[in-house]
């Protein structure tokens, strides 16, 4: 079992009710849930963006299996909630990010770990720092108004 952390965003559909769903899919397919932050409400990514709102979360649990097993599983999962691949920052009903896989290290293949853009999204700092406290010396770093637009949005 691997410790892990994973990102949740979306902003089509019913993100919260996708992500309990995704959530307990995983939980059936090797994923053991210790935590799970609260919802966060923050505009989409990059500023300018005419899209709604996302809904982000972060959770922490173990995987019963390699990195890849993991990544095909959120793929599946992606793809079951209709997510449609088109340009980079497209609208989304799902997306499944892997933060971190136990303490493994790849820049090169197609899965890059830890996530490479993880330290500058308050979307994802935020709710990780829920979870660890390690997180908060990056949120320290965002601007004030990237932590104000970054707001709570309830338990899900
Ligand atoms: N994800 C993106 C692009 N923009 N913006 C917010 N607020 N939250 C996200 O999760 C997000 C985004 C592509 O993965
Ligand atoms: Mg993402
Ligand atoms: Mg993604």
């Amino acid at each position: 079992m691997t410790n892990c952390l994973i990102a949740f965003g979306g902003n089509l559909s019913n993100p919260k009710v996708t992500f309990q769903i995704a959530l307990s899919d995983l939980c059936e397919n090797g994923f053991r849930l210790e935590r799970k932050s609260g919802l966060w409400r923050s505009p989409a990514w990059p500023p300018g963006s005419e899209q709604p709102d996302y809904l982000n979360a972060v959770v922490k649990g173990r995987f019963d299996g390699d990195a890849e097993s993991l990544l095909s599983l959120m793929q599946s999962l992606e793809l079951k909630h209709g997510r449609v691949r088109s340009v980079p920052n497209a609208a989304r009903t799902l997306d499944l990010d892997l933060l971190v896989f136990g303490r493994e290290k790849r820049a090169s293949s197609g899965l890059k770990l830890p996530h490479p853009r993880m330290l500058e999204r308050p979307f994802v700092l935020i709710p990780a720092s829920e979870l660890e406290t390690k997180w908060l010396r990056h949120v320290r770093r965002l601007s004030d108004d990237e932590i104000r637009a970054t707001r709570y949005a309830g338990p899900w």
